[in-house]
């Protein structure tokens, strides 16, 4: 296949050569030189402020150099969880046209039947690696797919050229032991085999960075250029690291996540990630403050983001061996490098969940024969640990929610891009918006290659990507005016400083809100009573997007009945509501009520 693509491409620069005349200097011209190599790097469940370069505590220096370099965009929005933002990153396409408008593990009812459920890719439209390889580019990937496991569904079927892939969601980072009990074991596949056994000292991010590295090193130099995607499954769950690194931020989180959350916010602004009149969303009402933990809750709940952050600096020590590769080949001018994470950090702890399930002996003893859950394994190969909501919280500072909500901490993922060139070296634009699904576009536009070989007629009238190649040019400072996104029944429609955010409560009100994202862009603020024009507005164009778009809003789901089993709400503006204490409150309404 290489070697026709080679010669197909030879054969084509010859017949232009011809026509030119022979002898031009087009002729002697290497005329790949001209198309840049991509590398999309992405993160899994990483906050929108985790990076030191978004304002976080964490150690990261390889992408921070990258940052300081490139631009960093601070309004990109992914889906509020994983696969949606892949079928999109892949597709250029709305979530809900691809098949991924819920995750296959969380169908509701009324949709299970319906085209754009399918949980996995659709095979109707094609991939930004298809339309790639296809355009001479070589294609190749490393780590999580999540978008289909039959072999029709897998990304050496999708335009991959060489593949490394977790399928599954979740899992370990060590080995095939699988993230839960609908999901034993994992399945991995290297282009279009089906593994039964990893490679050996396998961790995930090393791994993966291994594999992307040695795909590129296999055809360096034969004059093609390429686009490279390594998905990290870092810092998803179950939180592991190599033993070495276990005790690299040992102390670090003592101070607590109300001391850090602030900590956050204020070199955020300094930064100038968010404006100076940012406010930090309160920390959640059924969080406790830290000042009132005991000693040892202090220490256990420490731990789970040591651990976290060690997974993080892993991660980007990682990324660092792929830019000096690069760099030492002479490929890093010519390739433009892009980070960001499939949604916001994860506020779910699977083994607090496990406990409280109806299923509970299932999903108690899948982690029980499986993992070790302990302190003392937390972090190590065959521990499990999550982050879990309090410092899912941190990650996502200042924002209200996180993964799995449509509040800007599950939609806003940090975006870095890294270009030849080096524009407006170290740029934080806080004006345009970016959507996920801008990626394809965009790099096909750096490409020169016609949009159409990725959105053909039947596309129109979708929400489709808009190419963002000024913007990563630095020519322009502006993105896109608009989106909106649906996911699990959280809904939201943004467009320029306007945001209407659904969200089921208790996190949200089960209503419609609007909030102005300049002002507060931490959605504490609802002016739907200020300015109801612009909130109906807005509500017709997220039904206009809904109705162009597929969208089946799900008559079930996780958030049914949640209401009732965390403490109430507070009121939004009831400052004297002792924050952390409401486990010992009780309502009329509880008092009342036989259970
Ligand atoms: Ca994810």
């Amino acid at each position: 296949m290489t070697m026709y693509r080679f010669c197909f491409y030879a054969l084509s620069g010859l017949a232009l050569s011809l026509l030119l005349g022979s002898g031009s200097a087009y002729a002697q011209k290497d005329w790949t030189a001209d198309r840049p190599n991509f590398v999309v790097i992405v993160g899994d469940d990483l906050g929108f402020s985790d990076l030191g370069s978004f304002g976080g505590e964490i150690r990261t220096p390889n992408l921070d150099r990258l940052a300081s370099e490139g631009l960093r965009v601070t309004n990109f929005y992914v889906a509020a969880t994983c696969s949606p933002t892949r079928s999109m990153l892949m597709t250029g396409l709305d979530n809900h046209v691809v098949g991924l408008g819920a995750m296959y593990e969380q169908t509701a009812p009324n949709q299970l039947d319906l085209p754009g459920y399918e949980g996995t890719l659709s095979r109707e439209y094609p991939t930004i690696a298809e339309v790639l390889k296809d355009n001479g580019y070589h294609t190749y990937m490393a780590g999580k797919w999540h978008l289909g496991h039959e072999p029709t569904m897998i990304p050496h079927s999708r335009g991959f050229e060489r593949s490394f892939s977790i399928l599954n969601g979740a899992g370990s980072h060590f080995d095939m032991t699988g993230g839960n009990d609908a999901n034993e074991e994992s399945e991995f596949v290297e282009d279009d085999e089906y593994l039964t056994r990893l490679p050996k000292n396998y961790y995930s991010s090393r791994t993966f960075t291994d594999k992307l590295i040695g795909y590129i090193e296999s055809n360096r130099g034969d004059g093609q250029p390429f686009f490279a995607h390594l998905a990290f499954q870092v810092p998803h769950d179950p939180l592991q690291v190599p033993d070495k690194w276990l005790r690299r931020y040992l102390g670090e989180y003592d101070e607590g996540w109300d001391v850090l959350r602030e900590r956050r916010l204020a070199r955020m602004k300094a930064l100038g990630i968010v404006p100076e009149h940012t406010e930090n969303s309160p920390r959640l009402w059924y969080v406790p403050e830290w000042d009132k933990l005991t000693g040892i809750a202090q220490f256990t709940n420490a731990r789970r983001m040591e651990v976290y952050a060690a997974v993080v600096e892993y991660m980007d020590k990682e990324v660092g061996r792929l830019v000096d590769y690069l760099e030492e080949n002479g490929l890093l001018e010519n390739t433009y490098i892009v980070f960001f994470s499939d949604n916001g950090a994860n506020p779910q702890d699977p083994i607090a969940q496990a406990k409280k399930r109806a299923g509970v002996i299932l999903g108690a003893n899948f982690y029980a024969t499986n993992y070790r859950t302990a302190f003392a394994s937390w972090g190590r190969k065959d521990g499990f640990v999550a982050q879990a909501t309090a410092w899912a919280q941190l990650s996502t500072t200042p924002f209200s929610g996180f993964k799995l909500t449509s509040y800007e901490g599950g939609l806003r993922s940090p975006l870095i891009v890294w270009k030849p060139g080096h524009s407006r070296a170290g740029q934080v634009n806080t004006d345009a918006i970016v959507h996920v699904s801008d990626m394809a576009p965009t790099l096909l536009d750096l490409a020169g290659i016609p949009e159409d070989a990725l959105y053909r007629s039947d596309t129109e009238g979708l929400q489709r990507g808009e190419s963002q190649r000024a913007l990563f040019d630095g020519s322009s400072s502006a993105g896109r005016t608009s989106f909106g996104t649906e996911l699990f029944g959280g809904r939201a429609y943004r467009e320029g400083r306007w945001k209407i955010t659904w969200m089921h409560a208790p996190y949200g009100t089960d209503e419609w809100q609007l909030f102005d994202l300049e002002a507060d862009p931490a959605e504490l603020h609802d002016l739907s009573a200020a300015h109801p024009q612009v909130k109906s507005q807005l509500i017709a164009a997220f039904d206009a997007y809904a109705a162009a778009n597929n969208v089946t809003i799900p008559d079930r789901t996780a958030y049914d009945g949640l209401e009732d089993n965390l403490p109430p709400r507070p009121p939004v503006d009831a400052p004297d509501w002792p924050r952390g204490q409401e486990k010992n409150w009780t309502t009329e309404e509880e008092t009342d009520n036989e259970h």
